[in-house]
């Protein structure tokens, strides 16, 4: 891009070394700041919503060269050194610290040149069938009304994707997820015709429901006044911690694919849907820019369609974490007060390589498995630092 401008009538393009952006700055013609990134440098876009004569845009390039100090600053307070720089790939990173024993898994498919979405329906298949874990696939703790209702999605490189919802009975629900993708003409199945599919798909009809599982929901019930606790999972030493794992793999070619996949909020409603199914929502993936997803309370992320904000804002050129942040600062600005009250963290993947997190209270944590290490666990950064509960 050369230093001229006004190559269209409604946009002028002003060349200068990208520091910070953030929508709620302003001149006196409203320009919306973006960040591009071209050739290898950073620039600032300021996109001007009416025409403007020559004087005017002088005024505005006036304008962006103190926005451009201020976003100076701004950045200075952002910038942490422990932000990934570019580890290349093939690279895995996924949710919590049940994450690291995913992308070992994973790992035996991306470290011998096998594809991405191979790699993270292979991952998350481990806490998927680990019976000690509540939060997950079998064995995840069911709805109030006694049932395990698993939700799942999955996306590739070409923007292809699947999933299921509330589906029950089955213990496997990111393949079902793929298959929905590969072999129906549809993205979503939910409930029973997402069991009935799983069934004629080959998958094995089981009862998910554990002994302890059901010890749980029996000692939840005697308290629980029958409505689910929006913060179970962030409760010190809680029995009933709550975790989703979302998992990010970039291969040996450089594609990117990604896998959430839940037993959702734990004594949720029967028929509740968090987002760990909804693409855009719990997962997103675009292989120009990279891929995101997330974990907490899902009703905050489907509000927000957390992880597609966050791949756009990639695309903007915001590092990782700093894309995380913003969404979780999206979700604090609609609801303060409530966001004091609950967690939700998002995890996400450059094109590069470069990964990062932020979640909205502390303790939320990502594992990272690549040629230098395979059982590296990250603490995210979080808008409060106190744990809540
Ligand atoms: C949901 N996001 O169902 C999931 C639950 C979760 O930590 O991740 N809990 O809303």
């Amino acid at each position: 891009m050369s230093s001229g401008l006004l190559t269209h009538p409604n946009i002028a393009w002003l060349e200068c070394p990208l520091y910070f952006t953030h929508p709620d700055l302003a001149s006196p013609v409203d320009p919306l700041f973006a960040a591009r990134k071209e050739g290898g440098k950073y620039f600032t876009i300021l996109y001007i919503s009416r025409m403007i004569d020559r004087r005017k845009f002088i005024k505005v390039s006036a304008a962006s060269a103190s926005l451009a100090a201020i976003s100076r600053s701004a950045l200075a307070k952002t910038v942490d050194s422990a932000m990934s720089k570019s580890p290349g790939f093939p690279i895995v990173i996924s949710t919590w610290n049940f994450g690291i024993e995913a992308n070992k898994e994973a790992w035996k498919t991306l470290s011998a040149s096998g594809r991405a979405l191979d790699a993270v329906e292979a991952g998350v298949k481990i806490p998927e069938a680990d019976m000690k874990n509540h939060t997950v696939g079998r064995a995840g703790y069911p709805d109030r009304d006694g049932h395990v209702t698993l939700d799942a999605c999955i996306m590739d490189e070409h923007g292809n994707c699947g999933s299921v919802a509330a589906m029950e009975y089955i213990a496997h629900p990111i393949s079902v997820a793929r298959l929905v993708m590969e072999k129906t003409p549809h993205i979503m199945l939910v409930g029973e015709g997402a069991t009935q599919f799983a069934v004629e798909q080959g998958f094995k009809k089981e009862e998910l429901l554990t002994p302890e599982s059901e010890k749980a929901w029996k000692e939840w019930l005697k308290t629980a006044k029958y409505a689910p606790v929006m913060n179970i999972e962030h409760m010190p030493g809680s029995k009933y911690n709550h975790d989703t794992i979302g998992m990010l793999a970039i291969d040996a070619q450089g594609n990117i694919s990604g896998a959430c996949t839940t037993s959702g909020m734990a004594f949720k409603m029967h028929g509740r849907v968090g987002d760990s199914p909804i693409i855009g929502a719990g997962l997103y993936v675009d292989n120009e820019v990279g891929g995101a997803t997330s974990t907490g309370v899902g009703e905050e992320v489907i509000r927000n369609v957390g992880s597609f904000l966050v791949v756009e804002l990639m695309r903007r050129g915001y590092h990782p974490e700093h894309a995380c942040r913003e969404a979780v600062e999206r979700i604090i600005k609609k609801k303060p007060e409530y966001s004091k009250t609950i967690q939700v963290g998002f995890l996400a993947i450059n094109k590069k390589g470069e990964h990062g997190a932020y979640a909205l209270q502390r303790g939320f944590e990502y594992a990272v498995c690549n040629n230098e290490t395979q059982d590296l666990l990250i603490k995210g950064k979080s808008a409060y630092e106190t744990a809540i509960g």
